[in-house]
């Protein structure tokens, strides 16, 4: 049960002007009383004072407190929320006092979780607002504000509505067939629909796939062959002297990870060991770990170098990384002019036409923020499931009669409730009781 009454420290424990205690339930007025040199008449619902925070007769603090009555708070219970200096030191007396007369503390998350189970935020709000916790970002920030706004029902809603139609009209099809005033549902009335609602998924979920690439960071493989710059390259991106750089071919071994900002983008770099025919033990397990790399990579930034002809080796690789999507960067321009193609110099962190071609490039993904997308892989996974699940549907053999195949459907209804943590059976059932008066 959730009706003790909780208390933590909501703000970072660090110094800072101000740090925030908060208590959730039932004790909580009562709790106030006992360590405010507030009168009681006072503790009104929506309204904040100015007063201290007392242990016995000392005074621990001067406070603001807000006060909130159940189910108007974040919790939907009666909260109170104390506003201390930030100190370090005073904070955690302030909580421990709280501790002392009666509230016990509160577990990650557990505030959040009580919104929740109390009713006030669906599951997908509550993930956003831990998104928006961990938020590195403008976007994932971006992200987690539309979720707490309710984004994932927007996109969800109409699915269900419009699915719930069908399964509750089948459903009374074969729980009375008497009522012949319900018109029987046809096999050639519902296969039109679930298409559409696959197509419809299906773009939702490329979507959100294309906006969690730049959300979360593009796996981005540097490639090339042995002293063409990528290292030089992943330095000059970083702006610092991460990995190593000389011109001896074979330098980088193993794989080196790095994450950066790019404006918008976020990518997770990867430099790898330059791709030769070997026979060092060392480097040969490194190429291997490229050529994986190079699978896994959402980008290959395929490095060549513009002072000298291409080889063999340059070739290879062109032919490898054919398939992938990657950009062909000409490095070492300071030593040769280059035509064409983005030209770059590594060593003299001249990477401006890098950088524009991957604004250009992940624009109209970086944009997605702005329209209501999935935020998270748990959502992605449910939304692709009932996708399935729907073309199961249409992938049934004709003979079978409806009301069997449409468990498919009723399936993917599940999935999408799923996605916003709704009880599936309880809002079936509630729009079917509001759109049929079976049996009045
Ligand atoms: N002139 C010039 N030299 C460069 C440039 N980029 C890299 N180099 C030089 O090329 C040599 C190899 O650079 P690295 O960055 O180590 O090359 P790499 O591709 O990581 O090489 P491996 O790790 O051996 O595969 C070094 O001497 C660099 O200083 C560039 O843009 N211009
Ligand atoms: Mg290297």
């Amino acid at each position: 049960m959730w009706n003790d009454t909780i208390c933590a420290i909501s703000t970072a424990l660090q110094k800072g002007a101000v740090a925030i205690v908060r208590m959730s339930g039932e004790e909580s007025f009562s709790v106030a009383e006992k360590i405010l040199d507030l009168p009681k008449e006072k503790m009104q619902p929506n309204s904040i004072h100015y007063c201290h925070v007392r242990d016995g007769e000392e005074v621990l603090d001067e406070v603001l407190v807000s006060f909130f009555r159940a189910p108007h708070s974040y919790t939907a219970e009666d909260m109170v929320e104390i506003n201390c200096h930030g100190g370090v030191y005073v904070t955690r007396r302030v909580l421990s006092l709280l501790l002392k007369k009666g509230c016990r503390p509160a577990e990650p998350g557990e505030f959040t979780r009580r919104a929740y189970l109390n009713g006030r935020i669906d599951l997908s709000v509550a993930e956003a607002a831990n998104d928006m916790i961990n938020a590195r970002n403008l976007l994932q920030a971006k992200s987690a504000a539309k979720g707490l706004d309710g984004s994932l029902q927007r996109l969800i809603d109409p699915f269900l509505l419009q699915i719930s139609d069908v399964l509750a009209q089948i459903e009374v099809n074969i729980d009375y067939p008497e009522y012949t005033d319900e018109k029987v549902l046809s096999e050639e009335e519902v296969a039109p629909k679930v298409r559409e609602w696959v197509q419809r998924l299906e773009k939702l979920s490329k979507e959100a796939r294309r906006f969690a690439r730049v959300k979360d960071g593009i796996a981005t493989a540097i490639v090339g062959k042995p002293n063409v710059g990528k290292s030089s390259l992943l330095n000059a991106l970083l702006d610092r002297e991460r990995a190593i750089v000389t011109d001896i071919a074979g330098t980088t071994r193993d794989l080196i990870e790095e994450t950066i900002d790019l404006g918008n983008i976020s990518l997770h770099l990867i430099d790898t060991a330059g791709i030769r025919e070997s026979t060092d033990v060392i480097e040969k397990i490194g190429i291997e770990r490229s050529r994986q790399a190079i699978k896994e990579a959402d980008l290959i930034l395929l490095v060549l170098d513009a002072s000298h002809p291409l080889d063999e080796e340059d070739e290879e690789l062109l032919k490898l990384t054919e398939g992938k999507d990657r950009l062909i960067l000409w490095n070492k321009t300071d030593l040769q002019q280059h035509e064409d193609g983005i030209r770059i110099s590594a060593k003299e962190k001249d990477i401006q036409e890098l950088l524009d071609q991957l604004q250009e490039k992940y624009e109209a993904d970086v944009s997605l923020a702005d329209s209501d997308v999935l935020a998270n892989e748990r959502q992605l996974s449910l939304l692709e499931k009932a996708k399935e699940e729907l073309q199961g549907f249409l992938n049934e053999e004709e003979e079978i009669p409806i009301d069997l195949k449409s468990e498919h459907i009723r399936e993917a209804y599940e999935d999408l409730c799923e996605i916003l943590g709704k009880e599936y059976r309880e809002s079936l059932i509630d729009h079917l009781f509001r759109n049929f008066c079976v049996g009045k």
